[in-house]
């Protein structure tokens, strides 16, 4: 112990002294992860990429968390490119996946080509449409959609190492396609007068054998055995920060499973 610790700690009020001790050991167990956790994006923006309010909630609850984080987006292009101002595709235009989600890495990202499992220990995938249209065909082709084959791999690897995954938003759905049998949530099961105008992806999510459990927008999902962890996300018509919140969940549990 150096001198000026000393003399700081002999300076504290005992009962200062014990709040101080509790909060260093607060912070030493919430931010001891140091996990390596991978975050595969799909564009930059909800209608054709990677939901980026998902994305941003993720990296800083991984932040919280104490994780290590690289990104990762497969050198595709885009289904296409929508105008977000009008809700429209336009025309001639063509985007690169892994180009458009450096955005949000802020230029640090990797072809997901090169992820190696054995570098993390853990994965997360946002949801956007992106997901939908470039790392599988879900959105043309419902159940009968294919994914991505390195997003595909991605998936299997990890499930394979008894790694923790982590989804939210429409990405179970590539999860029930890759991982049989695999149970997660993307909210609840009847639209509700347009509270979760996507119910309908949850019988998707059974016709492909998966499991589907009710959950809420705050709330995420274990599937301990398959170590997959889920939360509904923009699926639900919500507020931003009950989204964020059940986004916090996810990535929490995402964290505790890693064992990190
Ligand atoms: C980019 O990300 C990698 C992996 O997380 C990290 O090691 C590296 O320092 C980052 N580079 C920059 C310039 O931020
Ligand atoms: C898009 O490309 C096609 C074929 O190259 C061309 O005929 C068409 O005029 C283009 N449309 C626009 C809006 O530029
Ligand atoms: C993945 O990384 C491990 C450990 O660094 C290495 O042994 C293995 O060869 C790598 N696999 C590939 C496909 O690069
Ligand atoms: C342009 C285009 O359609 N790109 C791809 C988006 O992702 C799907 C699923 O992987 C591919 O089939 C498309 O080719």
């Amino acid at each position: 112990m150096s001198l000026r610790t000393m003399f700081a700690l002999r300076s504290l009020s005992r009962s200062a002294l014990l709040r101080y001790t509790a909060a260093a050991q607060f912070h030493a167990t919430s931010s001891c992860s140091g996990a390596k956790v991978a975050v595969v994006l799909s564009g930059c923006g909800v209608y054709d990429g990677t939901e980026i309010h998902e994305a941003s909630a993720i990296l800083v609850h991984l932040s919280r968390g104490g994780a290590e984080v690289q990104m990762f987006a497969p050198d595709v292009s885009q289904m296409h490119v929508i105008d977000h101002g009008k809700g429209q595709p336009v025309e001639n235009e063509s985007r690169n996946v892994l180009s458009e989600s450096a955005r949000i890495a802020r230029g640090n990202i990797t072809d997901l080509a090169k992820l190696n499992v054995s570098n993390h220990d853990a994965v997360i995938f946002p949801g956007g449409f992106g997901a939908a249209k470039n790392l599988s065909t879900f959105a043309i082709d419902g159940k009968d959609c294919k994914v991505n084959k390195e997003v595909e791999r991605v998936l299997k690897d990890f499930h394979d190492s008894g790694k923790p995954i982590g989804l939210c938003c429409i990405f179970p759905v590539l999860a029930a396609k890759v991982l049989p049998g695999v149970d997660v949530t993307v909210g609840h099961e009847e639209e509700e007068g347009g509270k979760w105008p996507y119910a309908g992806t949850t019988q998707a999510i059974t016709a492909l054998g998966a499991k589907h459990t009710v959950k809420e927008v705050t709330e995420a999902h274990v599937d301990k055995k398959n170590k997959v962890v889920t939360t509904p996300a923009f699926m639900c018509e919500t507020k931003l920060h009950l989204i964020f919140d059940g986004i916090g969940a996810m990535v929490r549990d995402v964290l505790k499973l890693s064992g990190k």
